[in-house]
């Protein structure tokens, strides 16, 4: 009886967490931990190697105050139905936040890695919300803080690269109403204080350091309206272990040309 009164408790778990918990997503080459408390993802690791200090999300209704880390709102539900794949959904005062994340891993050894990140916003509201919605992220490629450069070269696309050939790029759809590159923690310390931020559009390139970028989406949700982001990050490998994935290679030629 006690060990069926477990076995209950540890399937129940993923669908009830009492408060912020850690989750292992994992597919071929690559892991990654989310933390659904304000943390955010805090790891993303490919043959070993972990390519990511955080990334997590923000928002702010309205045009007045600060922004709120959507971790730090209740938790309705988290499932990973899936090992590389976690829904959570998150309870706000007049809307809901889901976040959807899906890791696809290279094969061992081949360096690269992708993380497919869908995030629906809905009203649930009788009124219209003024919503602002903030994604940073604070690569360390190559497990290394200080990276060579970052660039949002057009308005929806953030490339960060460490060395000659490593690299990591970011396409979001639709596109941001703003974006920014900057040296940490600035962008971060402007996310958590107590005034409005409004992104600089600063596209950079800058570089080398502590890099990191971030998008802003501000839009009206009609009542019962949802807006949904998607968004797809991955990283290729240096020069070594380059020469032997022409097949990943491609692949990310045809991203970039999308
Ligand atoms: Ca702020």
């Amino acid at each position: 009886m006690r060990t069926n009164a477990i076995i209950l408790a540890v399937l129940l778990l993923p669908l009830c967490p009492a408060g912020a918990s850690i989750f292992t997503l994992t597919d071929a080459n690559s892991s990654s931990l989310v933390d659904t408390g304000p943390a955010g993802m805090t790891n993303w690791t490919v043959d070993g190697v972990n390519q990511l200090n955080r990334q997590a999300f923000w928002f702010r209704v309205g045009a007045a105050g600060g922004e709120t880390n959507i971790g730090s709102l209740p938790l309705v539900s988290a499932s990973q139905p899936i090992p590389k794949y976690l829904s959570t959904l998150y309870q706000g005062g007049s809307f809901t936040v889901e976040v959807m994340l899906l890791l696809t891993g290279g094969t061992q050894g081949s360096g690269t890695s992708d993380v497919a990140e869908s995030i629906r916003i809905t009203n649930t509201s009788t009124t219209s919300l003024d919503f602002h919605f903030f994604q940073y992220c604070n690569l360390h490629l190559n497990g290394q803080a200080v990276n060579t450069s970052v660039e949002i070269p057009g308005s929806n696309t953030a490339t960060q690269t460490q060395g000659p050939a490593t690299v990591s790029e970011t396409a979001d759809v639709p596109i941001p109403s703003r974006h920014e590159v900057g040296l940490y923690p600035n962008t971060l310390n402007s996310l958590m204080d107590g005034s409005p931020t409004t992104l600089s559009n600063s596209g950079g390139p800058i570089g080398p350091g502590d890099l990191t970028w971030a998008f802003q989406w501000d839009r009206t949700i009609a009542p019962g309206g949802s807006f949904l982001i998607s968004k797809d990050k991955h990283v290729v490998p240096e020069p070594a272990t380059m020469s032997l994935l022409v097949i990943g290679g491609l692949r990310f030629l045809c991203r970039r040309r999308k």
